[in-house]
């Protein structure tokens, strides 16, 4: 316990990460340190992640966000983060390309992970985002975005689907790469 060894994150994902991310051993090992120091277990469990998730907002509700983004990043469904996990997902949402950080757009979306997103699908997290904005933003909202249900149906119409049908991987990434507005109503961005 406690000791160097313990401490050091193992030769093999060092060297899965260094393959699968951009990031250099120093700064891995660093984020490594960080990991452990926040979470001695080596494994984050969802109420955890919500607690830290939830400080970035606090002026507003993160919990249903950071149990989605949970869920994402959550790669073999355990119902923890490892460090491999936590890092991948640090380099999707946050230096990956546009197109790595909409995959991983799509995979916070797709809810039930079939693959395949639907209406319903996408209202749930329109209102997970939607709770992100802090009320006092709420009232300078555009008219057809200022509840979450708005904002769900301005975003489906931009992937040109039916009601009932689902949207592929391919189609969500196109849809959003296509509309500004669409890669707009994904996320939250607090105003500047
Ligand atoms: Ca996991
Ligand atoms: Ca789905």
């Amino acid at each position: 316990m406690g000791n160097s060894k313990s401490s050091a994150v193992s030769k093999e994902i060092l060297e899965d990460l260094k393959l699968h991310t951009k990031f250099s051993e120093t700064e891995i090992t660093q984020w490594y340190e960080n990991f452990k120091r926040q979470c001695p277990s080596g494994r984050l469990s969802k109420e955890e992640f919500q607690s830290i998730y939830s400080k970035f907002f606090p002026d507003s509700d993160g919990n249903t966000y950071a149990q989605h983004v949970f869920r994402s990043f959550d790669t073999n469904d355990d119902g923890t983060l490892d460090f491999k996990e936590y890092i991948i997902a640090l380099h999707m949402t946050s230096t990956g390309k546009t197109t790595r950080k909409l995959e991983w757009a799509f995979s916070l979306f797709d809810v039930d992970k079939n693959g395949y997103i639907t209406k319903s699908e996408v209202k749930e997290i329109c209102t997970a985002i939607f709770k992100l904005i802090p009320k006092d933003e709420v009232p300078r909202l555009p008219s057809d975005e200022n509840t979450a249900e708005k904002r769900a149906e301005k975003l489906w119409k931009f992937f040109d689907k039916g009601e009932n049908e689902r949207v592929a991987e391919g189609e969500f990434i196109q849809g959003v790469l296509d509309n500004e507005e669409a890669l707009r109503l994904i996320q939250y961005q607090p105003p500047k």
